[in-house]
């Protein structure tokens, strides 16, 4: 989408720049350049990137996001509204809820950016503030370094980690210096993690089996505010929270159910159920990954312009449509 925008005045006038990071067109480029399948293809090195090159990236979020920037972005954590329920009490489709957020640190570069120091001192920041939950979400962090490997592959394999080697992530300079300053701090009940240093600085999780939308959203609330008393975090009024990609500004929140959908592999009339109820569907282990299991990941679409709770509603009201089309799964 990124060239689509790409004038040549915007190459000339944007291209000499650059941010206080170090961070420049051309590097915010890069992963479209090496990875022409990319759907977007720019990210973000730092806070001013998005003022440095507004005139491009503008472009490319009010396209992705449907949202026009004059229009501003709020935040609406109050879960009160939400249908209390799960959409699916009886538990044949949906096998698991996932709500998370990305943040960045106020004020250090984005994972795009950050230099090998800054990306330790932010690991130390965030552990530091992980350690101190409490209740439910009190846990232990696992950095990357030094990780057994048959519990990095048990803690990827269940969704609970991130794998290395994204080509998107690589070309944007997220994987530099891997896997030092990186890691995993994970509640004892395992429905509670925070992701360090991957694609933004936190990746604040919120999962449990089952499809209660509510109460994994309550949960990731819980957790957020009780890290947001420590920690500050990047934002403006304009894109919301800002994220490396341009993609998840606003909320930075995916809400997402993984569904059992086997009579559906390959058929792109769920792509198509998706579209309509403005939701997105992807392989069970993220984008970009191919899906033959027929196990969907359905998860909101649209961040910016769209507080969390009504990205919920969408989700609790975009899901319950579906299993009604869908009807009782194929055993
Ligand atoms: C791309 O442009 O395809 C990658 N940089 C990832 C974009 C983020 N995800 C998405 O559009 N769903």
């Amino acid at each position: 989408m990124c060239y689509r925008h790409l004038t040549p005045e915007m190459k000339i006038q944007l291209g000499s720049l650059v941010s206080p990071s170090g961070f420049t067109l051309e590097q915010a480029l890069r992963s479209a350049e090496d990875n022409p399948d990319s759907g977007i293809g720019v990210y973000a090195g730092d806070t001013e990137s998005y003022q440095l090159f507004a005139p491009l990236f503008d472009r490319i979020i009010e396209e992705y996001h449907g949202h026009d920037l004059s229009r501003g972005h709020r935040t609406d954590f109050d879960a009160g509204t939400l249908a209390e329920l799960s959409v699916e009490p009886a538990g044949d489709r949906i096998l698991s809820t996932r709500v998370r957020v990305g943040r960045n640190l106020k004020g250090v570069p984005f994972p795009p950016a950050v230099s090998r120091e800054e990306r330790q001192t932010v690991e130390n920041i965030v552990v530091s503030s992980c350690d101190r939950l409490e209740g439910d979400l009190a846990g232990n962090y696992h950095p990357l370094t030094g990780m057994d490997e048959k519990v990095r592959r048990e803690l990827v394999r269940n969704h609970f980690l991130f794998k290395e080697g994204d080509r998107f992530l690589e070309s944007a300079g997220v994987n530099r210096d891997w896997p030092e300053a990186r890691g995993i701090f994970l509640s004892g009940d395992r429905r509670f993690a925070v992701w360090v240093n991957e694609e933004d600085h936190l990746r604040i999780i919120s999962m449990q089996e089952g499809g209660d939308i509510r109460m994994t959203f309550e949960r990731l609330v819980v957790g957020l505010q009780s890290l947001e008393k420590e920690l500050a975090f990047a934002c403006n009024k304009r894109l919301g929270f800002l994220s490396s990609c341009p993609t998840n500004l606003g909320t930075a929140m995916r809400a997402s159910v993984l569904m059992r959908i086997p009579e559906m592999n390959e058929d792109p009339k769920l792509k198509r159920y998706c579209d309509q109820l403005r939701l997105t569907v992807r392989g069970q282990h993220g984008e970009h990954s191919d899906e033959r299991s027929g196990i969907f990941a359905i998860s909101n679409r649209q961040s910016l312009g769209v507080s969390e709770v009504e990205s919920i509603e969408t989700l609790q009201a975009g899901v319950a449509g579906l299993l009604e089309k869908l009807g009782t799964p194929q055993r």
